[in-house]
């Protein structure tokens, strides 16, 4: 295809409240704190979304570092270039390291640019097939092992298949034991968060017998290594999440025999390209994969479902439906949970989501415009006088 020059650049830090709060091995979040990233250029608009939250709490990003990144170094190197695929974006900020979240914004925005150019939706530019894919729901930690019961009970007449808890020291045996007993059926997975140690291999293999699907990131996020230690300590699967940044890192945790099944996202390996990367990798050894979820508005969303209907995503995704999160999301239309517990693949062209701009002006705290003519004032931040 004709390379589209990049025109506009447009990044927007929003804050969106969650419809109930989401609690993690490592806090609480009550608003979604994000980055909505557009690129404009041949008269079209492309989104991508920048999954970092408020603090430093799943990955070292956060909205804030993800925005001074893009600010002062990713945006210099894009701004005014042409671009015919993802791969020469990828090279323009080669020399950036670190910071997935951020690359995996930008990225995102110009597969949405470059599909629309063509007038192919998401999932065609991914390698995807399929009308529909199947999802799962995440609950945080509730305040009492009955009042988890409880909520899973909701999410299941809501028409989930899969239940996805997370849990913490202090707040996992019994909680799982209750889900289990409660539910003997259901597909049922747990994720710690990086909550534990070696030294805890006592708790975790006491929900070895509960015929879970998976025990998600139980040890460190930065760590491979002790992970192959525990998983052949395991009947169930271990998978993967926080210290899976690559393809690369999936392969040694593949060839350590440091976890069965691995959860892809975006975000978090840097966009949806190296998404596809690391599932192609995990497709050739035999590794089962599923997409993750960073609590994404309609944009990050509408690329998730997309990238899940590849064919090794084997497993139900944490993509659940956009009520699951918000009243008011600022895509539209909303993502519906179907009968069989799947989402509908957008198929539209690019994202196959619409922006509703109002909504999205509503949730913003703040914004930044780039053109060309900026680009060498950024480039040197410390001569960067204006705001
Ligand atoms: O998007 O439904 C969602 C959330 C899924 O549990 C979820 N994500 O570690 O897998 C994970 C967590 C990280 C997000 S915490 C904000
Ligand atoms: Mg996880």
């Amino acid at each position: 295809m004709k390379p589209i020059r990049i025109e506009q650049i447009e990044l927007r830090h929003i804050s969106m409240r969650l419809v109930a709060p989401f609690e993690t091995s490592f806090g609480v979040e009550e608003e979604r704190e994000g980055l909505i990233v557009t690129l404009r250029g041949d008269g079209l608009t492309g989104w991508g979304e920048v999954v970092a939250s408020h603090s430093p709490g799943y990955s070292a990003e956060t909205a804030k570092t993800e925005w001074h990144i893009l600010h002062d170094f990713i945006i210099p190197s894009v701004i005014g270039k042409e671009f015919a695929d993802v791969e020469t974006l990828e090279k323009a900020y080669d020399s950036v390291r670190g910071h997935p979240m951020a690359k995996a914004g930008i990225q995102l925005a110009l597969y949405d640019l470059l599909a629309k150019a063509q007038n192919v939706s998401l999932q065609k530019m991914f390698g995807g097939s399929g009308d529909r894919v199947k999802v799962g729901v995440s609950v945080g930690i509730q305040p009492s092992a009955e009042k988890l019961v409880e909520r899973v009970g909701l999410y299941l007449e809501d028409g989930y298949r899969r239940i996805k808890m997370k849990i913490k020291p202090g707040r996992d045996v019994q909680d799982a034991k209750a889900v289990r007993a409660a539910f003997p059926e259901i597909l049922l997975q747990v994720d710690a968060n990086s909550a534990y140690t070696l030294d805890d291999v006592k708790t975790i293999k006491a929900m070895d017998d509960l015929n879970l699907l998976l025990i998600e990131q139980p040890l460190s996020e930065d760590d491979i290594f002790d992970h192959a230690k525990l998983q052949p300590q395991l009947k169930t699967a271990i998978c993967l999440d926080e210290s899976i940044l690559t393809a690369r890192h999936a392969r040694w945790a593949h060839e350590l025999g440091a976890c069965k099944i691995i959860n892809i996202k975006p975000g978090r390996v840097g966009g949806y390209r190296e998404a596809i990367r690391v599932h192609d990798y995990c497709a050739s050894v035999g590794i089962p994969v599923w997409c993750g979820g960073m609590l994404e508005t309609g944009i990050g969303r509408a690329a998730n479902v997309a990238l899940a209907s590849l064919p090794n995503f084997k497993l139900p995704g944490d993509i659940s439906a956009s009520d699951r999160y918000w009243k008011e999301d600022i895509a539209e239309p909303a993502f519906s949970l179907n009968k069989d517990g799947t989402l509908s693949v957008p198929t539209g062209a690019g994202l196959g989501v619409n922006v509703k701009e109002d909504a999205l002006e509503k949730v913003t705290l703040a914004k930044e415009t780039y053109r060309e003519e900026k680009k060498r004032a950024m480039a040197f931040p410390g001569l960067h006088k204006e705001a």
